[in-house]
């Protein structure tokens, strides 16, 4: 039992259990021993399998109710006092009302069930940077995961002391055990009433009805990006879906570089590449979650808070990622994957033969060609961070790394060139707001459909979204000339048959090449209508057989297609009303009036 005098943290707890009614409360230390109480609970409840140990010791596969399979951001409110404040992108209800509603389903939906107190710090326990939270949840499987993706425990508890400062989340997954004979579920859940909600004017999230992700993990995308972007609106600094990588070349020296995609569209292969470009190396900082502040230097450096990744599994391989299979060897949870005679887990594309029969994530028998992906699309492994073969010796330092670039991109098969660069700060944050891609199977419904994701923060920004462009502007008037530089990036481009124009994974290092030699201040950019573009030979191409009409293709900005563009983006910047940044507007009409006369 963790000891605290903390009256504010106790009295909470009091609260919540009095609410949920739980059989028994639990407060998390930590420790191993706990994880693998939990894990063998969870294997002998039917929740988990645990894997061949000869094969992926210490680890466990476990299958969601397909009800449960994603983030689901119809149901994911911004609860705070006035509507205007959550703006034109959030769901949103006021407080006191939906925790009404919320109230009423929490009564007792802890029956028959343990009630866990998780204290977790985002960032390295103790550090100045690092923030803390409390998760009470009855999930044991949020447990273990946050086990991995946060650091969790008794230490937390003691560096909170009697301070009130902490996030509090409440998370159930709405499925009580009433009746003496009522059956646990494998994964138990509350597909019909789900809500993730957030109320950043007081610092708490509570969550009910899903197990999954960033609706269950509460110090992932609700604590670390939506409570914490507005902490960082208020306080001057940014919470931002980007990963971190650190950039080395073959002279040694090094650069920092932030990027933001929306979830599933390569943050984790980006973020421990194996570069192909001889000499040059990529490491990993992190893989979704950035927090950047001005150091004394006047630069933005930037922390990871979380210390372990939630990373899509299907796609991930020896050949796009081999850092994330090492990452995930041992010591892993894998959600809504198959599961293979040997007792090791599979999915779509991760070695090239495929197995002759397997069990599903539906756990239903399946064999090539019945018609049904093996895993889920959505399917994720959850690994320690510090497991990675390329973690940068620097990825837990609390003062951070200074960046020296963000890159935006997404998923988009025409349109957007491989590699644009903006002219400045302003312009980058338009770049950033205007950022548009096909939707992923992260969040539930419309997959492969465009839409507008600015800065890969439309399911995650706390606040009005036209205040948060403000912010970013403010930012850059703030950090002068020592702000990163801003890049767009696309390797998803397709020709007009469908085929990828780019090879990505690996070969996006000749890229990463070119945007640390322009930093540098060593690679040659022309100008174009929509940003600078690299000049003839300053993308290193050498040993890549591109043929020269697809590397044309990959870099063409259609005027016509763009100016069709800027109407779609005059249309999503008309959301936010007079909230959206004068200087937005500017850079809108300044690339219309440069695609006139291109
Ligand atoms: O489910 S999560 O939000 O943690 C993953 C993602 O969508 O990026
Ligand atoms: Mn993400």
């Amino acid at each position: 039992m963790t000891k605290t005098t903390n009256k504010k943290l106790l009295e909470w707890v009091d609260e919540v259990s009095a609410m949920c009614k739980p059989d028994e409360i639990v407060w998390c230390d930590g420790s191993k021993d706990e994880y693998d109480r939990l894990s063998k609970l969870m294997v002998d409840s039917g929740t988990y399998i645990r894997l061949n140990d000869d094969i992926r010791p210490n680890s466990f596969i476990c299958r969601s109710d397909p009800a449960d399979v994603a983030r689901v951001e119809d149901r994911t409110y911004i609860c705070c006092e006035s509507k205007e404040d959550a703006g034109p992108t959030n769901n949103w209800t006021a407080p006191a009302e939906i925790k009404e509603t919320l109230r009423g389903l929490y009564d007792g939906c802890m029956q028959g069930r343990t009630m866990f107190v998780i204290p977790y710090s985002m960032g390295p326990i103790g550090s100045p940077i690092a923030k803390i939270g409390f998760e009470i949840t009855d999930s044991p499987y949020v447990v273990c995961n946050m086990h991995i993706m946060a650091r969790v425990g008794t230490k937390v508890v003691e560096v909170l002391g009697d301070s009130e400062d902490f996030v509090r989340g409440i998370h159930s997954i709405g499925s009580p055990l009433t009746g003496e004979k009522q059956p646990d579920q494998p994964w138990p859940c509350n597909a019909e009433n789900k809500y993730i909600t957030h109320y950043p004017e007081t610092r708490e999230i509570w969550s009910y009805g899903s197990g999954y992700g960033g609706n269950a993990l509460l110090g992932k995308k609700c604590h670390a990006l939506r409570i914490a972007s507005v902490q960082a609106r208020d306080e001057g600094w940014m919470a931002e879906h980007m990963l971190v990588l650190k950039l080395t070349s073959p002279d040694g020296d090094v650069k920092y570089v932030a990027a933001a995609f929306p979830s599933a569209c390569g943050k984790t292969n980006l973020a421990m590449m194996n570069p192909t470009l001889k000499g040059w190396k990529v490491e990993t900082i992190g893989d979704d979650i950035a927090w950047m502040k001005f150091g004394e230097d006047g630069r933005l450096y930037a922390i990871n808070p979380e210390a372990g990744f939630f990373g899509v599994a299907p796609g991930t391989s020896d050949y796009s990622n081999p850092n994330a299979m090492i990452s995930a060897a041992k010591n892993s949870i894998f959600t809504n994957v198959a599961l293979t005679p040997e007792g090791d887990v599979w999915w779509e594309d991760m070695k090239e033969d495929e197995p002759e029969h397997l069990v599903d994530w539906l756990r239903r028998p399946w064999a090539p060609g019945c018609g049904r992906t093996a895993a889920h699309p959505n399917a994720r492994f959850t690994a320690p961070a510090s497991q990675c073969p390329v973690i940068a010796d620097e990825w837990e330092d609390p003062a951070g790394v200074p960046i020296s670039a963000i890159l935006f991109g997404g998923r988009r098969a025409t349109t957007q060139p491989l590699v644009i660069e903006a002219a400045n700060w302003q312009h980058g944050t338009f770049l950033g707001a205007s950022m548009a891609s096909e939707k992923t199977a992260a969040a539930a419904g419309g997959l492969g459909q465009l839409r507008f994701d600015p800065m890969a923060m439309l399911p995650f920004c706390g606040y009005h979204m036209g205040d948060y462009f403000a912010h970013w502007i403010k930012m850059g008037e703030k950090g002068g000339d020592k702000m990163p530089k801003v890049f767009y990036v696309n390797w998803f481009r397709k020709n007009t048959n469908g085929k990828w124009l780019w090879p990505g994974f690996g070969e996006n290092s000749r890229v990463l090449k070119y945007i640390f030699e322009r930093c540098n201040g060593t690679a040659e950019a022309r100008e174009g209508p929509i940003g600078l573009m690299p000049a003839d030979g300053a993308l290193d191409l050498s040993g890549l057989d591109i043929p020269a009409e697809d590397m044309a293709e990959l870099m063409k900005v259609d005027t016509a297609e763009w100016k069709a563009v800027v109407d779609a983006i005059r249309e999503h910047f008309a959301k936010f009303g007079d909230k959206l940044p004068a200087e937005l507007n500017d850079e809108l009409n300044a690339l219309e009036a440069r695609l006139q006369n291109a």
